[in-house]
C-alpha cells in the first residue's frame, strides 16, 4: 500500500514532535544517582553465598523478574519439524549450504522460517553461530539462488509501514555484516533466519508472527507479563537451537548465539533463557540489552518504550522515567548467563547504546561468575579501543558506529576459540 502524499507529509511534519519531550543524556556528569540491585541478594534479603543457592533460589527469581517485568514470559514450545529445501557446496567446496524450512510449531500450516545453515567441510562436528538477520536471508550474500524474504521487510524510506515486500535490489545489501566464507575458514558454521519470519517488527498488537500461534483462548493479545517481540525472537533462536541439536554435523555443546542491536538484546535474552547456548555475544545491544537502564545515558526506558512499544512486555512501561523501581537491571541479565561465557561488544560512536553502561553490566555481573567458580571480567576499567578482553565475561569496544564489521567477527571468533576451545 502506498501512503497518500498528504498523509506522508503529515507524518514528516509530526516526526520532530515524536518523543521531543524526552531529554537524552549524553554527559556522565548529568546522570542520575542510583543504586543497582545486588544480583546476590535474594528477594527475602538473604545473601547468596553458594553456587547451589544461586542455582536453586536466586537465578530462578531473577529469571522470573525479567520475564514478568521486562521481556514477558514465552509459552512452552512445541516440537519443531523441518524440511530440507536444498543442499549444495559453497565457496569452491570449502563448505556446504543447507536451506531448510523450519516449522516453528511442528506444523506445516503454522509459523515457519527459512533457515540457512552454512557449514565448513570438517570430519567432526563444528561449533555453530546462531544469529537472526535484519533484512532477509537474501541480503547476506550475492547468491542468486537464495529466495527473497517472504515476510514483511523494513523499508527505510517509510520506516514502520506494514506490508513491505523484499525486492531484488536488496540482494547482498547486508553482506558486509556477514563474512560467511571467513567464518567457515575459521572452523565455525553459521545458522541464520530472517527475524521478520518469526515476528514482523512493527506494533500490530501481535496479530501476526509467532505470538498469534500461541494466543490463549479469549485473549486478544499477550497479557502484561507475556512476551513481546524480543522474547518472540529469542523463542525463535531457541527453535533454531532445537534444529541444530538434531544435526550430526553440528557440535551440540558449542552452540553460540549472536545478535546486533535489537537482536543483541535478543541474543542476551536467548542466552539467559536457553542454556544450550554455550556462548553468548551481544553487539551494540544498548538499552534493554547490555546497557544499565538506571544510567539513562543515550536511549532510556521511556524512549525505547515510546519508539518500540512491542519489544518488551507491557509491564515494562511502568519503568518509563522510573527505572529505579524496576526490581532488576541489565547486569543481572548478564549474570543469568553465568557461568557460560558472554561477550559484550560496543562501538565508540554508538553513544545511543551507552558503551560505558554496556561495560558496567559486565563488571557488575562479575561477582556471580566468581561465585560459580569461573573468572569474571578481567578488567575494571574500560579497555582501549580494539582490545579484546577475553575473560569469561568478555568485552570489546572498537572505533566507529553502530554496525557489525569484519573486525567484530574476528573478535567474536577469537573469543569463541579461547572460551570454547577452538576448532
Ligand atoms: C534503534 C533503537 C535501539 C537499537 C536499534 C536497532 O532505533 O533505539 O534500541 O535496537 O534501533 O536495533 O537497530
Amino acid at each position: 500500500m502506498r501512503l497518500s502524499s498528504s498523509l506522508f507529509f503529515a507524518l514528516i511534519l509530526a516526526m520532530p514532535l515524536y518523543g521531543q519531550d524526552i531529554k537524552v543524556l549524553y554527559d556522565e556528569a548529568e546522570l542520575p544517582q542510583f543504586t543497582l540491585p545486588d544480583p546476590l541478594i535474594a528477594k527475602d534479603g538473604t545473601k547468596i553465598t553458594t553456587a547451589e543457592a544461586w542455582e536453586k533460589v536466586r537465578r530462578p527469581e531473577l529469571l522470573e523478574l525479567f520475564e514478568t517485568e521486562v521481556y514477558g514470559k514465552a509459552p512452552a514450545p512445541l516440537p519443531i519439524s523441518s524440511r530440507l529445501l536444498e543442499e549444495r557446496e559453497v565457496f569452491g567446496g570449502k563448505g556446504t549450504l543447507r536451506r531448510v524450512q523450519l516449522f516453528l510449531t511442528g506444523k506445516e500450516d503454522g509459523p515457519q522460517a527459512e533457515l540457512l545453515l552454512y557449514l565448513p567441510k570438517s570430519d567432526k562436528p563444528v561449533p555453530v553461530v546462531a544469529a537472526l538477520n535484519f533484512k532477509g536471508n537474501h541480503t547476506l550474500s550475492d547468491d542468486p539462488a537464495i529466495p527473497l524474504a517472504n515476510a514483511w521487510v523494513r523499508n527505510n524510506a517509510e520506516d514502520g509501514v506494514k506490508n513491505h515486500k523484499a525486492s531484488e535490489e536488496s540482494r547482498g545489501a547486508a553482506k558486509s555484516r556477514w563474512p560467511i566464507e571467513r567464518i567457515l575458514d575459521r572452523g565455525y558454521g553459521l545458522a541464520t533466519v530472517y527475524y521478520g519470519d518469526i515476528d514482523p517488527d512493527f506494533d500490530d498488537d501481535f496479530q501476526n508472527g509467532i505470538h498469534g500461534a500461541f494466543q490463549k483462548e479469549g485473549e486478544a493479545k499477550p497479557a502484561a507479563d507475556e512476551w513481546g517481540s524480543i522474547a518472540g525472537w529469542a523463542f525463535g533462536l531457541s527453535r533454531i537451537a532445537d534444529f541444530l541439536q538434531q544435526q550430526d554435523a553440528v557440535d551440540h555443546d558449542r552452540l553460540i548465539v549472536m545478535g546486533h542491536s535489537r537482536l543483541g538484546k535478543t541474543s542476551l535474552w536467548a542466552g539467559a533463557t536457553d542454556p544450550r547456548f554455550a556462548l553468548v555475544i551481544s553487539n551494540n545491544s544498548g538499552c534493554g540489552g547490555a546497557a544499565l537502564s538506571r544510567r539513562r545515558f543515550g536511549e532510556s526506558v521511556r524512549r525505547i518504550n515510546t519508539s518500540f512499544p512491542h519489544w518488551f512486555c507491557d509491564n515494562f512501561l511502568e519503568y518509563n522515567d522510573n527505572e529505579d523501581a524496576c526490581p532488576v537491571d541489565q547486569h543481572e541479565l548478564i549474570a543469568l548467563i553465568a557461568p557460560r561465557p558472554v561477550l559484550i561488544c560496543s562501538a565508540e560512536d554508538d553513544r545511543w547504546a551507552d558503551p560505558h553502561g554496556e561495560f558496567l553490566s559486565g563488571l557488575y555481573a562479575d561477582p556471580v561468575y566468581r561465585l560459580l567458580g569461573t573468572d569474571g571480567l578481567a578488567v575494571d576499567e574500560m579497555p582501549p579501543l580494539d582490545k579484546l578482553i577475553d575473560s569469561r565475561i568478555g568485552y570489546r569496544i572498537r572505533p566507529g558506529k553502530h554496525d557489525v564489521t569484519p573486525s567484530d567477527w574476528e573478535a567474536y571468533l577469537d573469543f569463541a576459540d579461547k572460551q570454547l576451545g577452538g576448532k
